[in-house]
């Protein structure tokens, strides 16, 4: 594990492998200038990956709309009057089809996305027929359900399910202001209940919610402070859906949103950063900026869960004139 020498980096459990984040540390890494840190997330990106090398998952929606939760940002969220219809969960079938589209256009991992609070028991038991039947396709699988129970984790890992993904979205401060029906306690549970059932975790937030800057170092610092941090990073830019509360937020300037990627690679060295929701929005110089300050995974496909995405084309093409190549294809 790579050492940090920089006076303002303080390692808070010297007794443990892992750096230890206090949020003002990180807060630094985000006040620095510019082209200082992110070459300081280059240097720390090539020490680990090939840096022309991006991972691609495709997201499917298995059950969309009609969520219990009130989640601010989100247009599934039955407080929230978005348009989005509340559909019945898919047939496997629909999802296998799906997993192998995905496959063939070159995606390695296949994530499934459920608009519920926790699944019950009869979820569970499609949701493992979904997980074995990509798995048999030769996928890494993904998937994020919700809350889950101790037995459920375990459901999901004999069904050879290899990440799960809950995110924290915010920091612990300004979580109240996002969403009230779970509290943050809820989902660092789920994360630790998935850790101990020997899945990879996936987990990462959202920026652009009108977060301050602490508030947005708190994130990246209880991230980076779990142990072991997250094998997968996801970073949202906050997608504005009308008729959800955070719909007029102000637009966060795309240069913080780099210095978040470059932030989150600099302080979990090891994890793949994916450059997630918000790309459609974003130009080609700002993506490449991401991957430069050391994202290396995107969502691949032409739909997230109920909002669009760069299609298949568009990202070959900025693949290409990048000389980036899907880390599976890696020469
Ligand atoms: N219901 C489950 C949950 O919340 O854990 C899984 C699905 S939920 C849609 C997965 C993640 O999508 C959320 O945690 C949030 O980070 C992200 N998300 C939802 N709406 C978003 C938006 N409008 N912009 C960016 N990310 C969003
Ligand atoms: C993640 O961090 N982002 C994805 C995935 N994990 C499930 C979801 C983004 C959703 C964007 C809004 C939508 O399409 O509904
Ligand atoms: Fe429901 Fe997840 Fe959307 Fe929150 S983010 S409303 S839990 S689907």
């Amino acid at each position: 594990m790579q050492t940090q020498t920089v006076e303002f980096i303080r390692p808070i459990k010297p007794k443990t492998t892992l750096q230890r984040w206090s949020v003002e540390a990180v807060e630094e890494l985000f006040k620095l200038p510019f082209t200082d840190l992110m070459f300081r997330a280059q240097q720390i990106h090539r020490e680990h990956f090939d840096p022309n090398a991006v991972q691609l998952s495709t997201l499917l929606s298995i059950k969309t709309g009609g969520c219990s939760e009130d989640c601010g940002y989100c247009p599934q969220s039955a407080f929230h009057d978005a348009g989005v219809e509340n559909r019945k969960m898919l047939e496997v079938s629909e999802v296998v089809r799906a997993a192998k589209a995905a496959q063939e256009a070159g995606a390695d991992r296949f994530c499934m996305g459920a608009a519920w609070r926790e699944p019950s028991k009869e979820d569970m038991e499609s949701v493992v027929e979904m997980v074995k039947a990509v798995r048999g396709l030769g996928m890494e699988t993904c998937a994020t359900l919700g809350m889950l129970n101790d037995e459920q984790t375990e459901q999901l890992r004999v069904a050879g399910l290899d990440y799960y993904n809950h995110n924290l979205d915010t920091s612990p401060e300004f979580y109240g202001d996002i969403i009230s029906t779970r509290d943050y306690q809820d989902r660092l549970d789920t994360l630790e209940r998935v850790r101990k059932a020997g899945m990879h975790v996936c987990s990462g937030g959202i920026v652009g919610m009108g977060e301050d800057l602490t508030q947005r170092a708190g994130l990246v610092a209880q991230l980076a402070n779990m142990e072991p941090y997250p094998e997968s990073v996801p970073i949202n830019n906050l997608v504005k859906v009308e008729g959800t509360p955070l719909a007029d937020t102000a637009d966060l300037d795309p240069l913080d949103f780099v210095r978040t990627i470059a932030v989150a690679r600099i302080t979990m060295p090891t994890a793949r950063v994916r450059l997630s929701a918000g790309r459609q929005q974003m130009s080609d110089a700002i993506q490449a900026l991401c991957f430069l300050a050391g994202a290396n995974s995107i969502f691949y496909g032409d739909q997230l869960l109920t909002t669009g995405n760069p299609d298949v084309e568009r990202d070959r093409a900025l693949m290409d004139k990048l000389g980036m190549y899907p880390f599976a294809d890696k020469p």
